[in-house]
């Protein structure tokens, strides 16, 4: 099938870093790479040679018995090897601890020298080089992937002119308007300090209590409920850099800037149900997902967009642009589609790549700058702070953080230096005039002359209290189901706080102040009093692309799918191939499912097929679709209640379910029970075209074009 994460994968990362060796960071992080698929002796990090690596240096008793004596402290390549061990572990990241990444590259289509002198920005024939980390926030670093939560989409631009950090959620808004917050933030979503419980998710009363204090979180915790905290894959989510940002021309004209990627392959989530199940079941999802997709050469792509706002309009809109609990409406402010971004290398090591992959808001280059924005000044501190205390002054120095362009200045020493530097200054200026700062046309970043008044006091400007218009913009513009889910989302939630004063104030004060119906639904799950009165009136203002129902694809699209095909003894051969192929066809990933990984025999086929996986080692939640081919197997599958399991909770996650020949009637015997289900237009077809892949995303599950029809009202 594909290339697995447990074997081959030495072999496929040599051919992708070969295919990759034009990029300048590859090329780079060669100088750092060794490879342990090599016959060369063992030896310590000294260098010496070692012949044993098994057994500790001890005394053996000359008898006959050869019995253990004192184990002998002087063995120094033991306890090299111990002393390392105790040493692996670095402090996790206080957030995004749990989080994978890739290298890839970034392309201009369109220069915006209108805007910007930034080279990243204004260059079409340039080919960045990046490295993106995807993460969740709440979780400790073994935590699973499927939380609901969100998630963070940190790029790493190795330019030109050095490091570009665009460090950004895959939510367009934050909780908090000012860092000094973000301690309480999330002292409040981890677990809680007495018991230190739960891990990695929000549905706890601390939570909804800090959410309920802070009316500024309210836009936020509505996206937190809604399916973009669970989403399908990290291919599939859009990212954003939150932040207001500033670029600056040649001329020195300033424009505002925000920051968005947009998924070629849509936006797609999980239902909660699963969510919750592949929690358990696989707890590695969505890492395992993006790195198969790479090693499958199905690269992930996203579209990068701007949205601009001239220095002169910052105060034209009702809400602050400077205000990162605010989305900037796209009507208002339309996006600028300007590159691309392609993912299409793993990492050779997690913990040297990965890990220690260190991101900061401050590393701009120039013609990017900071706006006023409270929250970014703050992070701009943050973030080199906390890859000191994580991996020391020197982080910038480590392979996959240091720049592709030459770096030169007087900060020296500190702790694990690498770099060494010739000559005998260390300070500006200096006799020699060496490492000068650059003249006024080198391509500095110069911050532009700025005039700034004002009263020094802590407080905000006015517009920075008004806080529950874009939640209702959010809300108003969510689908049914959409809807449906959020509300669900509040009930599981607030269910998971035993504390009344949480659940009461949350369902009871802060939601009818965004919509009647939520509160009233969320109030009755939950127990709270039931509001009958709005605490706001809604403006009822939607606004483009808050619905994630509009990142569709023109087509629907299965690549890159994970397709179930489940078969046992006496299988349909003919119908089992031709959905192979016609998986195979459209991109996607057909899986076996055997009801055991021994030879299974089609009907008069002396052959066997291997299968991937036996039945029972997986869950229909690891899939996006399944398909069950005809033939006397189904004698054996329809009597197995975990196979009908596979296909009702299947459908119950919306997905695609398909049959020939006698599996339909497995497929109607698992479904008998669902409510509202209709098995329509099933017929004896052999072939079955596959027609589309069903996410939770869509209003029907109708899945294929013949054979089984399935329609269902959205859950
Ligand atoms: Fe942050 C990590 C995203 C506000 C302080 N943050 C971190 C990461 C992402 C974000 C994606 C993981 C980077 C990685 O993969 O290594 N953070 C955001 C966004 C924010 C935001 C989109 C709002 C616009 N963060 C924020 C504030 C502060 C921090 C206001 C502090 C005042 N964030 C950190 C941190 C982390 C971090 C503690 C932990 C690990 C790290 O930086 O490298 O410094």
């Amino acid at each position: 099938m594909t290339t697995t994460l447990a074997g081959g994968l030495h072999k496929a990362q040599e051919a992708v870093r070969n295919a990759s060796s034009g990029s300048k960071k590859a090329v780079d992080l060669e100088r750092d790479i060794s490879d342990i698929h090599t016959k060369l002796p063992l030896t310590s990090d000294h260098g010496v040679r070692i012949p044993n690596t098994d057994q500790w240096l001890r005394v053996i008793g000359e008898d006959k018995n050869h019995s253990i004596g004192p184990t002998l402290l002087e063995d120094q390549l033991a306890r090299e090897k111990i002393h390392r061990f105790d040493h692996e572990r670095i402090p996790e990241r206080v957030v995004h601890a749990r989080g994978t990444g890739a290298f890839g590259n970034f392309r201009l289509f369109q220069s915006c020298e209108d805007v910007t002198h930034a080279g990243i920005l204004t260059d079409t024939s340039r080919n960045t080089p990046v490295f993106v980390r995807f993460s969740t926030v709440q979780g400790s670093r073994g935590s699973a992937d499927t939380v609901r939560d969100v998630r963070g989409f940190a790029v790493k631009f190795y330019t030109d002119e050095g490091i570009w950090d665009l460090v950004g959620n895959n939510i367009p808004v934050f909780f908090i308007q000012d860092a000094i917050k973000f301690p309480d933030m999330v002292h409040s979503l981890k677990p809680e300090p007495h018991n230190e419980v739960p891990q990695a998710q929000t549905a706890h009363n601390n939570f909804w209590d800090f959410a309920f204090l802070h009316e500024e979180a309210t836009h936020m915790f509505m996206w937190i409920m809604s399916d973009r905290a669970v989403p399908r894959s990290f291919r599939m989510m859009q990212g954003f850099g939150v932040n207001t940002f500033v670029l600056v021309n040649k001329q020195g004209k300033r424009h505002f800037v925000k920051f968005h990627w947009i998924p070629k392959l849509g936006v797609h989530s999980l239902v909660w149900d699963e969510a919750l199940k592949l929690g358990g079941q696989d707890p590695d999802f969505h890492r395992k997902d993006l790195m198969e997709a790479i090693d499958n050469k199905a690269y992930p792509k996203w579209e990068f967009a701007i949205q601009l706002i001239p220095e002169e309009k910052e105060h034209d809109f009702e809400f602050d642009i400077l205000d990162s609990t605010k989305i900037w409406p796209e009507d208002l402010v339309p996006l600028r589609v300007i590159g691309e971004l392609e993912l299409n290398r793993n990492v050779d090591e997690f913990f040297t790549e990965t890990e220690q992959v260190a991101f900061c808001t401050s590393h701009v280059v120039p013609g990017i700058d900071f706006s006023d924005d409270p929250l970014l000044i703050g992070r701009n501190f943050s973030y080199f702070d906390t890859q000191i205390s994580r991996l020391g002054i020197n982080w910038e120095e480590l392979p996959i953080n240091r720049p592709v362009c030459p770096v030169l200045n007087h900060n020296r020493d500190g702790q694990m230096r690498h770099r060494i530097t010739q000559g005998t200054v260390n300070y500006w200026p200096n006799r020699f005039d060496a490492a000068p700062p650059a003249g006024p046309n080198e391509g500095a970043f110069d911050t532009l002359q700025a005039k700034v008044a004002g009263v020094k006091k802590r407080a905000v400007g006015e517009k920075f209290r008004e806080h529950i218009s874009q939640a209702q913009l959010f809300w108003n513009s969510m689908s049914a189901h959409e809807k449906l889910h959020i509300i669900k989302a509040f009930s599981f939630e607030l269910d998971h706080c035993d504390d009344p004063t949480v659940y009461q104030r949350l369902a009871g004060t802060r939601l009818p102040e965004i919509d009647l119906h939520l509160a009233q639904k969320v109030a009755e799950a939950v127990g709270a009093p039931i509001p009958t009165q709005p605490l706001k009136q809604n403006h009822g203002k939607r606004a483009p692309h808050l619905s994630q129902d509009e990142f569709a694809t023109a087509k629907p699209t299965i690549e890159s799918r994970k397709i179930a095909i489940i078969i046992g003894d006496g299988y349909d051969r003919v119908a089992f191939m031709g959905m192979k192929a016609a998986v195979l066809a459209a991109g996607a990933v057909p899986v076996i499912i055997g009801l055991k990984r021994s030879p299974i025999y089609a009907e008069g086929d002396a052959r066997g097929v291997i299968a991937d996986h036996q039945y029972d080692g997986q869950r229909s939640t690891m899939f996006d679709a399944t398909f069950v081919p005809g033939g006397s197997h189904v004698k054996t599958l329809i009597k197995n209640g975990q196979i009908r399991h596979w296909i009702a909770e299947s459908f119950g996650h919306l997905k695609a379910i398909g049959a020939t020949g006698e599996a339909v009637q497995l497929v109607e015997t698992a479904l008998r029970d669902v409510e509202g289900l209709k098995v329509a237009g099933a017929h004896e077809s052999q072939h079955v075209e596959w027609y589309g892949v069903v996410t939770a995303g869509q209003q029907k599950a109708e899945s294929f074009s013949e054979g089984v029809k399935i329609v269902k009202d959205a859950k």
